[in-house]
């Protein structure tokens, strides 16, 4: 579709839906073989299998409560989306949350909470999570603002209600910032792409709060920058290994080392890859490859998913991962309905 279409806003949803339903197979596995990565999105294939078979986890289950959220009150309110957090996780508590968030699901379902960022901040000896579960469910910003201001602001401060670390909400940043950027197109130019996510990051990373956390656990200076940059050199290379891929960006439950990961999957996949089955068009390619590189699978297809589902559009995603899979097709309507939200006139005052 044409940047920002329709299309694009349907493909972001599902992809990423599609992404963490599939992806849930692998989780956690160290080795992935191409062949059995292959085999399991050919079953989705298969007609006799049911709809909705692959069940969600948590990245589609709160990617859900910020799309609901985001549309009921047409913009950010914390207290609407912390909410809808406590009470998802309350209805629906085996979806495969991570250890540590789960005490702040249950001190958000509190009547009495006060503050609603305060249950992320006593994290973690009050440092805060810097898992990837802000940047799993960062993809439904980029689709409600227009505006890079507004996206940078709500995906941190969304974010924050669980991940309080600047290494968990910079990751859910730049997971918007790139679903942004590949929305209105910007996946044309590769390396115009990694240089503007850099040039973003780079304001982004410079904030106190941010410098502090990486000296403290002893990351680069501007972790997601060096990371990009990483990206970019992987970029210039002709041949890649998963080995390498692994080594260089990680495929692990934190956000820096996750994020990063998906985008690279994304550019990685936009051509036709040695390895990869030729049948594959670019989406199911990027789904593929993330799923072969093991570990946090479903998280880092998901997010991949997002990006990819925005640069290809809904017309690229096989109707038979959409019957396979929990909540793809309310993706696809909620997909729609943020895309009246971007694009509705602005309201004065
Ligand atoms: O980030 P979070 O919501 O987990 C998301 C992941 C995704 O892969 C989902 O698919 C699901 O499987 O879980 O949950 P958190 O509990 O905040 O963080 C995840 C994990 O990261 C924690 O359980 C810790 O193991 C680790 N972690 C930390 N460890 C030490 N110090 C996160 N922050 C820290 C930390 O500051
Ligand atoms: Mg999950
Ligand atoms: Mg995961």
């Amino acid at each position: 579709g044409t940047p920002a279409s329709l299309s694009r806003f349907r493909g972001a949803l599902v992809g990423a839906v599609l992404g963490d339903c599939v992806g849930g197979e692998f989780e956690g596995a160290e080795e992935v073989p191409m062949e059995s990565v292959v085999q399991h999105l050919n079953s989705l294939d298969d007609e006799t299998k049911g709809t909705g078979i692959l069940e969600y986890s948590d990245d589609t289950a709160m990617t859900r409560c910020v799309v609901q959220s985001l549309l009921g009150r047409a913009g950010f309110d914390e207290r609407d989306m912390a909410r809808r957090f406590a009470k998802e996780y309350s209805a629906s508590p085996s979806r495969g949350y991570g250890s540590g968030v789960v005490q702040v699901l249950k001190k958000l379902s509190s009547p009495q909470i006060k503050d609603v960022y305060q249950p992320a901040k006593d994290q973690f000896n009050g440092r805060g999570s810097f898992g990837n579960g802000g940047a799993m469910r960062a993809a439904p910003f980029a689709l409600a603002f227009p505006d890079l201001t507004d996206i940078k602001k709500f995906a941190r401060l969304g974010a924050m209600l669980t991940h309080s670390c600047s290494l968990g909400y910079n990751g859910a940043v730049l997971q918007a910032l790139a679903v942004h950027l590949s929305l209105r197109g910007a996946l044309d130019l590769p390396q115009q792409f990694i240089n503007r996510l850099i040039t973003e990051m780079e304001e982004v990373e410079g904030d106190e709060a941010a410098l502090r956390d990486a000296r403290i656990l002893k990351e680069a200076e501007k972790p997601y920058c060096e990371r990009l940059h990483r990206i970019r050199d992987l970029m210039d290379r002709s041949k890649v290994s998963i080995e390498e891929v692994i080594a260089e960006l990680g495929n692990g439950i934190a956000a820096l080392h996750s994020v990063p990961t998906a985008i690279f999957c994304v550019l990685h996949c936009l051509q036709p890859r040695e390895g990869l089955p030729e049948t594959y068009g670019g989406l199911e390619r990027t789904v593929a490859y993330s799923l072969a590189l093991g570990g946090d699978t479903d998280t880092i297809a998901c997010m991949a998913g997002a990006i990819a589902g925005a640069h290809y559009g809904i017309e690229a995603v096989p109707p038979s991962w959409i019957r396979c899979c929990e909540g793809a097709e309310d993706a696809d309507v909620s997909g729609g309905l943020l895309h009246a939200l971007y694009h509705r006139t602005p309201q004065e005052g």
